[in-house]
């Protein structure tokens, strides 16, 4: 080996200062140009090198200052953490949110409910977009407790919402997977607010029109509307009052094509339903509307009739009045959530439960007798 290839420059610490050609052991200098057949070393760039940047840790004052600045990345790993179910991560969360509150509250909030398959996430991508393309800035968020199980909603709206996705004014969020109604919504509440403070304008939250998931959906938004069809004359049947009842405005959507006509029958239904319904908000009769989402069609209106919405409601104080009921009924839903779990997590509870349960099954004891056991096991374990 002659001494002219050898790398001193790289001379490890247990190679000897007198080395000579009979040592075995040197760090030699790599090949510049292919050999064997292979790309020169020099010129591969290992490519998990360079699209993985380093991960950095962030602390509680890191995440405020990012979500304050608008830091996309930032925001991202703050919803992360609203939405981590590990107990250590919520405290972090809390402090995070505590932070950021005084920049809260601005944005109008907007819900979105229908059945499956009305054309929600569609109606998002095209109304999110055209406020995006105003200048305005939008953050998509949902509310989909079924969707952990089913994966559905999440598939269809990373293609659905595709173009918005991709806008620089536009932040689009999926459900966070997992956990009770409670649970979920607590988390978008938290991510909006997070939202929010990194400036967002809009928030759109989107949700499946079953069960329970509109009347949480309602309880967390200024403006809620209903996306609704039309069927083969049949088109009343399927809503149910009640959710009527929640909803700022009916939209018939898909009205294009040969739709169009019946579109429009069904909204001149609507209109004549709604004399009939409670009104969701004080001083605001709920509007029948017409779009498509696919034509983009009646968009505009929909945005005006949203924005005379908020300047008649906080003119009137209901607006404020209703963001105030919301915050305190946030509080109390969350004390439910806490209780709930601090009592079934509760080691002597937990122990106890089989023995109860058996207890009321046999019919050795009644349903309230088993509570009042519970609860008073519960109450001596905190005493301790
Ligand atoms: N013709 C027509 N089709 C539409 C319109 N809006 C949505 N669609 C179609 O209706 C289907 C369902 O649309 P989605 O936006 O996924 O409906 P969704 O309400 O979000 O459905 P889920 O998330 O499953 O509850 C898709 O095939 C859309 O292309 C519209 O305005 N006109
Ligand atoms: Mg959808």
């Amino acid at each position: 080996m002659s001494k002219n290839n050898r790398n001193d420059t790289y001379k490890p610490s247990w190679v000897p200062e007198q080395d000579d050609d009979a040592f075995a052991c040197r760090v030699m200098k790599g090949v510049k140009g292919g050999h064997d057949g292979t790309m020169g070393t020099q010129d591969v760039k290992l490519a998990h090198t360079r699209s993985l940047p380093q991960r950095r840790i962030l602390r509680v004052p890191d995440y405020i200052e990012g979500v304050a600045a608008g830091d996309r990345v930032i925001l991202s790993r703050a919803i992360t953490l609203v939405e981590s179910n590990a107990p250590r991560h919520f405290k972090a969360a809390q402090q995070v949110i505590q932070g950021l509150l005084p920049r809260t509250g601005k944005a109008l909030r907007i819900g979105i409910t229908g059945v499956p398959g009305a054309g929600k996430s569609t109606f998002i991508e095209a109304f999110g977009t055209m406020l995006a393309e105003e200048g305005y800035k939008v953050a998509v968020l949902a509310v989909d407790p079924t969707s952990s199980v089913t994966k559905g909603s999440i598939l269809g709206d990373k293609t659905r919402m595709e173009g918005l996705t991709k806008h620089p004014n536009a932040f689009v969020r999926p459900s966070p997977a997992g956990g009770t109604l409670g649970g979920v919504a607590r988390k978008s509440r938290e991510t909006m607010l997070l939202c929010e403070a990194a400036g967002y304008d809009v928030i759109l939250v989107e949700t499946v029109g079953v069960g329970q998931s509109e009347t949480t959906v309602r309880s967390m938004v200024d403006f809620f509307m209903l996306v609704v069809l039309t069927g083969a004359g049949d088109e009343l049947q399927g809503i149910k009052k009640g959710i009527m009842e929640l909803a700022d405005a009916i939209v018939v959507n898909k009205a294009d094509g040969d739709n169009l006509p019946r579109a429009k029958v069904a909204r001149g239904d609507y209109d004549r339903m709604i004399d009939y319904i409670r009104p969701a908000t004080e001083h605001w009769r709920t509007k029948a509307m017409l779009c498509s989402a696919i034509k983009k069609t009646g968009l505009k209106e929909l945005w005006e009739t949203m924005r005379e919405f908020e300047q008649i409601t906080k003119e009137k104080g209901v607006f404020q009045q209703r963001r105030q009921e919301q915050t305190l009924s946030w509080v109390r839903s969350m004390i439910d959530e806490h209780l709930h779990t601090i009592f079934f997590q509760n080691p002597v509870v937990k122990a106890r439960i089989p023995e109860v349960q058996e207890a009321v099954l046999g019919g050795k004891i009644s349903p309230s007798q088993a509570v009042t056991e519970l609860v008073d096991v519960f109450d001596q374990s905190a005493l301790r």
